[in-house]
């Protein structure tokens, strides 16, 4: 049996899921795994919290907090509105957890062992007001690139650029002009794995060809050995003795958590985690700001320590949402709460929209009210929708449900039934090769050709033709619930009952989509319209909301 584990970018522990998050990371990661379990792979999807960091610690401190106080609600809420949006890990982990800092310090170890560790002493801000080390959002100032007032010392939100050193540095705490003071800090030596890293972009992968050439980029214009050091409490800390007091840096023990959870996981089935992942393909689904970790870090990491952890055979990369045409924006406000949205809509809506507008690719992405509803109104609803409830109902008006016999096929249901016969075989590489859109565009034409044959058909006048048409759009219902099921995982199990048929569509296998297994003398179950429409007047209160 072919295995596979599927991660997608560990959420920040503070603050809560907003649309921009799921578009092109948790969706694309929930239906991909949904997809390679109907196909046969022994699938897991593993994520977790992110929990260390400088802004995690320095809001639990607003809100009066201890650091883990405050982690542990955002872990259980991500959690919460997550599992309400369909999205089904298998298990949903934490960066702070015993395991991961174990699995972090023993890396580290053995990097250190294996040369790819050295200490460098560094001069760092330092208050000594509040007593303590001022790493990146510690200290605010103003930005020497573009003169933004106010911002981070590790970023500046204004231009993007990340300031060699900030101009009239404050504290973030007490406001005060820190000082300098002298630390030692260790450092991963990132050079070291140029070579390796250049084989491995190079070579004939899954890897996105536009992404790779990008990074192979940044390694020739040269690579920075990176600091992975930390002088503050939050965090998993250096197991050495002359560290005490520090911690790593949040990057460097947060994608360990992928395997140290997927370790955790797989030990409570009793499987052997290491054998396991070593045997699978590895998904990594993430959102284009952090590829620069992803496709340099991470892997640097796992040769260091000589690939005791296989490399990930996929890193699915895509772009941002825009809101509006805008860029989302938690501190302006600009955004969309996950669970906001799904007290207004069905998940499924959303899985819909969002998949039909995120490509493969890099490219940004746009949520945008009116066309949001334009596509559930014609594409789902007057599409799939339609043809399910037309097929299904005009079915048990005429026959009380029961599926008549197919003989004498004519020419339109001789194609009909090929497309049926044809569907799996059209979609399955496109689902391979991660163009979720494309496969769902394939599953709406092969609707819409439902909708055409049953049309010109015209059942309803009781021609010589009806049973016919009656058996094989009933086939094309249940094969629509087949291929829907990774995508609109709750429709389809609606459409699966209505069918009258039993057990779970998340148990058939994904070729039976192309099989004619609703039979005759069947009987189905009670049809009811899937979906409702999305009223203009609601679009327009929500686009108030925001201002528009
Ligand atoms: N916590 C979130 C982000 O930068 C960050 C991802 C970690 S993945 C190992 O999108
Ligand atoms: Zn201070």
């Amino acid at each position: 049996m072919k295995r596979a584990i599927i991660t997608s970018a560990l959420p920040y522990a503070n603050g809560e899921i907003h649309l921009g998050h799921v578009a092109s990371t948790y969706l694309p990661a929930d239906i991909t795994t949904r997809f390679l379990k109907m196909a046969g792979t022994e699938a897991y999807y593993i994520c977790a919290s992110d929990d260390y960091g400088t802004p995690i610690l320095i809001q639990a401190e607003k809100e009066k907090m201890t650091p883990e106080e405050y982690v542990k609600i955002w872990n259980k809420r991500d959690y919460e509105d997550f599992t309400a949006f369909g999205i089904g890990f298998d298990f949903f982990y934490r960066t702070s957890s015993p395991e991961n800092v174990v699995f972090v310090q023993d890396t580290f170890k053995k990097l250190m062992e294996n040369g790819h560790i050295y200490e460098q002493e560094i001069i760092q801000f330092y208050c000594k007001f509040d007593k303590k080390f001022l790493p990146d959002r510690y200290v605010v100032g103003r930005c020497p690139y573009c003169k933004a007032e106010e911002q981070y010392s590790d970023l500046c939100e204004k231009c993007g650029r990340v300031p060699q050193e900030i101009e009239d540095p404050k504290c973030s705490i007490c406001k005060n002009p820190p000082t300098k003071e002298k630390t030692k800090h260790y450092f991963f030596k990132l050079k070291n794995f140029v070579n390796e890293l250049n084989q491995w972009l190079e070579a004939d992968s899954h890897l996105q060809k536009d992404v790779k050439k990008y990074v192979q980029n940044w390694i020739k214009d040269g690579l920075v050995d990176w600091d992975i050091t930390r002088d503050i409490t939050w965090g998993v800390p250096i197991p050495l003795e002359e560290a005490k007091g520090q911690v790593f840096y949040g990057w460097f023990d947060n994608h360990l958590a992928y395997i140290s959870s997927a370790l955790k996981f797989l030990d409570s089935k009793g499987i052997n985690g290491k054998e396991f992942w070593n045997s699978s393909d590895i998904y990594h689904f993430i959102g284009k700001d952090i590829v620069y970790h992803h496709y340099l870090f991470l892997p640097a990491m796992r040769f260091g320590i000589k690939k005791e952890y296989k490399l990930p055979d996929y890193i699915p990369t895509r772009g941002h949402l825009m809101l509006q045409s805008k860029k989302i924006s938690k501190s302006r406000n600009w955004y969309i709460g996950l669970k906001d949205f799904l007290q207004n809509y069905p998940a499924d809506y959303l899985r819909f929209y969002l998949t039909m507008i995120t490509p493969y690719s890099q490219d940004d992405l746009n949520f945008d009210w009116d066309e949001f509803a334009a596509r559930i109104n014609s594409e789902l609803i007057g599409n799939i929708g339609n043809f399910v409830n037309r097929a299904l109902g005009f079915t048990k008006k005429s026959t009380g449900g029961i599926i008549p016999s197919a003989d004498n096929l004519d020419p339109a249901d001789l194609e009909a039934q090929g497309k049926i016969k044809n569907l799996a075989g059209e979609i399955t590489p496109l689902m391979e090769e991660n163009h979720l859109d494309r496969a769902l565009k394939k599953i709406l034409e092969f609707s819409a050709h439902f909708n055409q044959y049953f049309q010109k058909k015209e059942p309803w006048k009781g021609g010589p033709g009806t049973n016919n048409c009656i058996f094989i759009s009933v086939n094309a219902v249940h094969s629509i619930a087949v291929s829907l099921f990774p995508f609109l995982p709750e429709s389809s199990q609606k459409i699966w009952s209505q069918l009258g048929l039993s057990g779970k569509v998340s148990e058939q296998k994904w070729s039976s989509m192309s099989d004619l297994l609703v039979q005759k003398g069947h009987t189905l179950g009670e049809p009811s319209p899937l979906f409702k429409k999305v009223e203009a007047a609601d679009i327009q209160a929500h686009k108030s909301k925001l201002g528009q």
